[in-house]
């Protein structure tokens, strides 16, 4: 499948310019991104940034994401309020919010490099991303269960594209028949074979590509894991979704523009 790498215009090497400006004169150009296909699978990935550019970004979002805290940093579990094994936030389009686990997440408004990074992840994947989830695992200890998507809002023509900073993690699709562990008898009555889980590599610098139908036949996850650190032990990761912008009541009225 041909995908896009994102290229700098100027020299890698070192400029005195604004990361967000570096950013801005970034171009795409069409390399080729892996493909990963399983039933009901479709998955494109590849490392995106040069390593410094990577480097510069991480320590950026180490520097200026502020997470949620209280009750927007809790999910439900069993009808108990428990905190999330991770931080996290939102940024995207005003008005949006994204629900999951009893927990409704706000979009807080884009600061700019957030937004130049979303729209570039938007290029990459030929979509208009408008929300982007942020995660943060301080170290391998931090993870995200297995889950599928389930936001009522998220464009289910859209792929989701999460772009990793940092430690690198290991990141496992699991198919729903497996994980249900429903054993079904197929004409000749012996036992359905179950789809292998598929396991992917998520390192500094890369994007993944989750395309439909994948999120609705595969439960996905961030498990703890034990890590050797090589720019550190903590990622962060960035999932830019598309959410409807139906959800927002008010929308006819609102003045801004969708970008
Ligand atoms: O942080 C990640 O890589 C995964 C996040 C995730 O599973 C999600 O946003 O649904």
């Amino acid at each position: 499948m041909e995908k896009f790498i994102v290229r700098s215009g100027v020299n890698d090497a070192g400029s005195s310019d604004s990361l967000e400006r570096r950013l801005e004169q970034f171009s795409l150009e069409k390399v080729a991104m892996r493909s990963i296909s399983a039933p009901n699978l479709r998955l494109s990935y590849g490392v995106v940034l040069p390593k410094k550019l990577a480097d510069e970004l991480y320590s950026h979002c180490e520097s200026n994401i502020e997470y949620n805290s209280g009750e927007l940093a809790t999910v439900q579990m069993f009808g108990k309020t428990v905190p999330i094994p991770r931080r996290q936030t939102a940024y995207g389009d005003h008005g949006l919010t994204y629900t999951f686990s009893g927990n409704t997440l706000p979009a807080n408004p884009w600061p700019p490099l957030m937004h130049r990074l979303c729209l570039l992840v938007s290029d990459v994947a030929d979509v208009k991303f408008n929300f982007v989830l942020v995660n943060r695992y301080k170290d391998g200890q931090d993870y995200v269960g297995a889950h599928r998507d389930g936001e009522k809002d998220l464009d289910r023509t859209a792929p989701i594209a999460s772009l990793t900073l940092g430690a690198a993690r290991d990141f496992v699709f699991q198919h729903q028949s497996a994980r249900k562990r429903k054993l079904t008898d197929n004409a000749a009555g012996s036992e359905r074979k179950l789809p292998e889980n598929v396991k992917l590599v998520l390192e500094h610098g890369s994007l993944l590509l989750m395309h439909p139908p994948t999120n609705s036949c595969w439960y996905h996850s961030l498990p703890g894991q034990q890590i050797e650190p090589t720019v550190s032990t903590q990622s962060t990761n960035a999932a830019a979704r598309s959410l409807n912008y139906s959800q927002i009541q008010d929308y006819g009225q609102l003045k801004y523009k969708k970008t």
